[in-house]
């Protein structure tokens, strides 16, 4: 096991032809859940799956599953994977990268004809992002049981208010197979760590030992709508007056926690956006994150406190939503050791670290011994189209995530 290795350069070569669809004039992509680019994306992971000799099934929520046989078919399947699904102004890195690493650890399997005792499984879920449908994460969320598939399939588009059902038949990946209710032996997923840690201390992987809680909420502040001129400014209702109180006051509290702390506000929209009418309403989202579940409920009552008083001083009704939350996820201590012990045999520089972001991982591991390994991604930066990594990080991470795989799919551990 020990000088096992993945062929980078097809590894590489797949990420950039990926990359190809929706890709943007700034080297990113734009490849918005359940869109013709997501399916596009889907259509070409799968034949490059069943190309590498494994049977795919798609479930009823549009989660691909990509099946290698093992030599015990009965036991639970060794799974790995990640998105295909990106942000608006996304990189080539976030999600794809997991998704075919796992498809280059099956290439590899067949490369070395290696048999595995368990099936091993590479997945794409569908929605991660959240960006297009909100919460994130849905597919593997649904596939853990945290979302119905009802409630799942009723989710409206931010903007155009289609429903995320009709998309999913639309681009024809309302599969047939059941969601989730099956067991996993354990659950693998590669990712750019989307933060600057790893860079800046020079590591190749990141150990993840869990992720930190999120908290999301849809606030709606109302004032009134009045002419801009024979209005005078002591009378006034101005909801976007409140609302950017209320945004600055969110990245006050994001900085009042350090060194761990989130606070963003990422979505606005003002009506009656005229430029001579006075903002009646302002609909903007909140999301604040910590590793520390009592401190980011500390972030809650500051939001809440804060934003009463904001509203009231300016004349202001504020409505505060809790869309969506989940605390903070240790993952399972084997997954991660059999990730360090992976980077150690390796020789990869390594550290352990807890993601800021949000993972399909952090669902899966509600039902199933999960595990996390990170490279690093340029200057730290994702979630933007120059996201970037190198083809030497991407080699070393899937090689790890090959081991992994490998230590809980043969042999009696899985
Ligand atoms: O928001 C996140 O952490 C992830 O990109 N879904
Ligand atoms: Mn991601
Ligand atoms: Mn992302």
């Amino acid at each position: 096991m020990q000088n096992l290795t993945i062929n980078g350069d097809r590894l590489w070569d797949s990420l950039m032809e990926l990359a190809q669809i929706g890709a943007t004039e700034k080297g990113g992509v734009c490849r918005l859940a359940l869109t013709d680019l997501d399916r596009e994306g889907r259509d070409l992971f799968i034949r490059w799956c069943e190309a590498a000799g494994c049977t795919v099934s798609v479930d009823r929520v549009g989660n691909v599953f990509a099946r290698r046989p093992g030599r015990d078919d009965s036991r639970p399947p060794v799974m790995t994977g990640s998105h295909l699904d990106s942000q608006p102004t996304g990189g080539k890195f976030d999600g794809a990268y997991g998704v075919l690493a796992g498809l280059e650890v099956i290439r590899t399997l067949n490369d070395l004809e290696i048999e595995t005792d368990a099936p091993v499984e590479v997945v794409a879920w569908t929605n991660e992002e959240g960006s297009r449908f909100s919460p994130p994460m849905m597919g593997s969320g649904a596939f853990a049981g945290v979302f119905s598939e009802e409630e799942m399939l009723s989710r409206p588009d931010n903007v155009t208010g289609d429903l995320l059902g009709d998309e999913l038949k639309r681009i024809g990946y309302d599969g047939a197979a059941a969601v989730g209710g099956r067991e996993v032996g354990a659950y693998f997923e590669a990712h750019i760590e989307q933060g600057p840690i790893l860079e800046n201390e020079e590591k190749t992987i990141g150990v993840v030992t869990g992720a930190q809680g999120q908290h999301w909420y849809e606030i709606t502040v109302t004032g009134q709508e009045a002419h801009a001129g024979p209005t005078p400014m002591p009378l006034r209702r101005d909801a976007l007056v409140a609302a950017s109180r209320m945004i600055d006051a969110i990245n006050r509290l994001g900085h009042a926690f350090p060194p761990y702390a989130c606070a963003t506000v990422g979505f606005v929209d003002a009506s009656p956006n005229s430029r001579n009418t006075i903002p009646g309403r302002v609909f903007f989202t909140v999301d604040l994150r910590h590793p520390d579940d009592d401190t980011l409920a500390a972030m809650n009552d500051r939001l809440r406190a804060e934003f009463t008083e904001i509203a009231e001083a300016a004349g202001c009704s504020v409505e505060i939503v809790d869309f969506w939350e989940f605390p903070a996820t240790p993952f399972d201590e084997a997954c991660v050791s059999a990730v360090r012990t992976a980077a150690e045999q390796g020789g990869h520089s390594w550290r352990d670290i807890v993601s800021g972001a949000g993972h399909d991982a952090v669902y899966i591991a509600r039902v199933a011994p999960t595990g996390m390994i990170f490279i690093p991604c340029e200057d730290g930066i994702s979630h933007n189209e120059i996201e970037n990594a190198t083809p030497e990080d991407c080699a070393a991470g899937a090689e790890v995530l090959l081991k992994a795989v490998l230590d809980r799919a043969v042999g009696e551990s899985g």
